[in-house]
């Protein structure tokens, strides 16, 4: 049995699975720096668009008065980040498909190309709509076969910021990665200077192996911000005093408590549109359950400010479960004798498992192939020791309005800093409750 997080460095177990060798898949994923796929100004849509970090919006044609898209169902190769790419199933090349972005009262027609080798349908999670357009395969429309394109067409009766996802062959089709968000702006623009939106995935991607397995239900391997994991997913880029919204969707299997450091952030709003500002509530943490969405806004302060899942072990890459727990165990002796039936055996974890990432970087330890290390990235100060569902917000005083590229690391004012004081390891005389 192949144990998922694999803390231990089983490399010889990595030797074996890395004969499980990549085929070609039928179409690139592509990231497009620019989101947004609209040349019109802001004024003319009648909306500040959405960004989908990492992720794309997808064109539109106009015809008669209805904004038409199209998207293909397909397999492709997606990159979670350098290092650990798999082939997925998403739309028009990407996972996720590309957002789709229109406006309340807009008729819609999307068009849904099967290129998959079994059929499929799209269901608009969220969206009113006739019965016949609600895309659950085999209840409200025969199933899309393989070539076929269907037409879905509807008005947009509402805002919000809703998902669209297959309903056939759900648990396959979704756990290698076909969803998208639906973002519907209201009429009257909104006072939002930056709108964000991501979308919440777990993948089962097994050490050593090239494709998601679907048929994991808790024990995850990655977790991913629009199908990419830390360290490459792209910043949250903003200007000191702007107004930010995050639209967070959640199509995996577990709850993401959803957590930023720095400031006090609003709830605003989910599939029910902006909610009256009575409804808002300030957090620092927002539970997005599975198939929720939650939009929060804040008011962007100056600095590098962690913005991630709060399960710890969503933010961390590939590692296992099935292992006995290492910590505090003197392995010294004992590492020698595994080595003899596992080579390349290193003992880690004794004194908890900061190590891992050291022995990483330094080269130490290969992991099995196609495999994210558990613990990664470094930032100005050292090792940042995440994985999974964590970026950063990055807020400077001198950021354009519509310049989204990453402004680096952040250079805090004098004194600001938490800096060391002693290492005498007997230093002061902290107080401990007394017995
Ligand atoms: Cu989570």
């Amino acid at each position: 049995m192949t144990s998922r997080r694999n803390f231990l460095g089983f490399s010889g177990m990595s030797a074996v699975l890395s004969t499980v060798a990549a085929t070609s898949a039928q179409a690139k994923s592509t990231v497009t720096p620019d989101t947004n796929m609209s040349n019109k100004s802001n004024k003319e849509l009648g909306y500040n668009p959405v960004r989908t970090p990492n992720g794309w919006t997808l064109p539109y044609t106009e015809k008669d008065g209805v904004k038409e898209f199209h998207l293909i169902a397909e397999e492709i190769e997606h990159e979670f980040a350098p290092g650990s790419t798999a082939k997925c199933w998403g739309y028009n090349g990407t996972t996720p498909g590309p957002t789709i972005e229109a406006v309340e009262g807009d008729r819609v027609r999307i068009l849904v190309t099967n290129s998959l080798k079994e059929h499929t349908t799209v269901h608009w999670h969220g969206l009113i709509l006739p019965s016949g357009m609600d895309g659950v395969g085999g209840l409200s429309q025969p199933q899309i076969a393989p070539g076929e394109t269907f037409a879905y067409e509807f008005e947009l009766k509402q805002n919000g910021t809703h998902m669209y996802h297959p309903h056939a062959d759900e648990m396959t089709q979704m756990a290698l990665g076909m969803m998208g968000m639906f973002i519907i702006h209201p009429k009257e623009p909104e006072p939002i200077d930056r709108d964000y939106c991501l979308l919440t995935h777990n993948w089962a991607m097994h050490p050593g192996t090239s494709r998601p397995d679907p048929s994991v239900m808790v024990d995850f391997d990655l977790w991913s911000f629009n199908s990419k994991v830390f360290p490459a997913i792209e910043s949250i880029v903003a200007r000191t005093g702007e107004r930010v919204r995050i639209r967070i969707g959640n199509l995996s299997m577990w709850n993401h408590p959803i957590h930023l450091h720095g400031t006090s952030f609003n709830v605003t709003g989910s599939d029910g549109g902006r909610w009256p500002k009575s409804a808002w509530r300030s957090e620092s943490t927002e539970i997005v359950g599975v198939g929720q969405t939650r939009d929060i806004e804040f008011v962007a302060t100056p600095g590098d400010w962690a913005f991630h899942c709060h399960m710890s072990h969503h933010t961390m890459n590939a590692m296992g479960h099935d292992i006995p727990n290492p910590t505090g165990v003197n392995m010294r002796g004992v590492e020698e004798k595994i080595r003899d039936h596992l080579p390349g055996f290193m003992a880690m974890g004794e004194n908890g498992m900061a190590e891992h990432q050291q022995h990483i970087d330094a080269g130490h330890h290969p992991g099995p192939a196609n495999t994210l290390p558990m613990m990664t990235g470094s930032g100005p100060y050292g090792p940042i020791e995440m994985g999974g569902m964590f970026t950063t917000v990055k807020v400077r005083d001198d950021i354009a309005p519509n310049d989204f590229s990453d402004p680096g690391w952040y250079n805090p004012p004098a004194n600001t800093i938490a800096k060391r004081i002693s290492r005498n390891p007997n230093y002061g005389n902290p107080p401990r409750k007394p017995s």
